[in-house]
């Protein structure tokens, strides 16, 4: 069993994005997948959504998985492998949940080694300069321990914005696979699916 962690502030278009990745990754690798999210924010997804794609969805009650590490993100896993058996499985925590302490708190999982974690941050390209300024912290970490950084709402900004944004990306991490989309639009989703399932 693989993770995929989808991590990004409040409302910076995870769901979109799993929404609009996970049917390619699943045609692309054949895999069973199993999304955990731990509310369904603004974008709808319901039961009809989820059998359209053969998915099975996992809502985590009780707030932040980030909040309540340990525990219940661990049981809430055990009982997805005990009983789905999935390949993989995709994590979208809340804003400020960063993919670490997920990847930490995965160390105490009872159940058999994970495969492989991985995690994708989603960056708000229309509102980056707000959130640069009053969140740069969580911000900054988020990017550091990316394996891939998806710059999103490229439909919403001008090239020289999305430019600065990029930049900045770039001085907390040099090297990460950065690429622009719009999850919205569809637009270079297949790129960023070629990074999240590169064996
Ligand atoms: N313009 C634009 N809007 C987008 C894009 N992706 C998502 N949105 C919008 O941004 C809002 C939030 O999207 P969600 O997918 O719910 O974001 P989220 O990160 O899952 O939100 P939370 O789970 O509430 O943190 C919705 O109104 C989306 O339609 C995009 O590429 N472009
Ligand atoms: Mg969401």
């Amino acid at each position: 069993m693989e993770m995929l962690i989808v991590a990004g502030f409040l409302g910076s278009g995870k769901t979109t994005l799993v929404l609009s990745a996970i049917s390619r990754i699943i045609e692309r690798t054949g895999k069973k997948v199993v999304i955990i999210v731990n509310d369904f924010g603004t974008v709808g997804i319901d039961g009809k959504v989820m059998e359209k794609y053969g998915l099975k969805v996992a809502e985590m009650a009780s707030g932040c998985i980030c909040c309540t590490l340990g525990g219940d993100l661990l049981t809430t896993i055990q009982d997805i492998e005990d009983n789905i058996k999935p390949d993989l499985i995709v994590i979208e925590p809340t804003g400020l949940a960063d993919p670490s302490a997920i990847v930490d708190a995965m160390q105490h999982y009872p159940g058999k080694p994970l495969e492989r974690i991985r995690s994708a941050v989603i960056i708000d390209a229309a509102r980056f300069p707000s959130i640069y300024k009053a969140l740069n912290r969580p911000l900054t970490n988020q990017v550091k321990n990316a394996d891939l950084v998806l710059i999103n709402k490229i439909d919403a900004v001008t090239p020289d914005a999305l430019s600065m944004v990029e930049a900045e990306l770039r001085t907390m991490n040099a090297d990460v696979p950065m690429i622009a989309v719009s999850a919205l639009n569809d637009t270079n989703i297949d790129e960023a699916v070629d990074v999240m399932v590169a064996s």
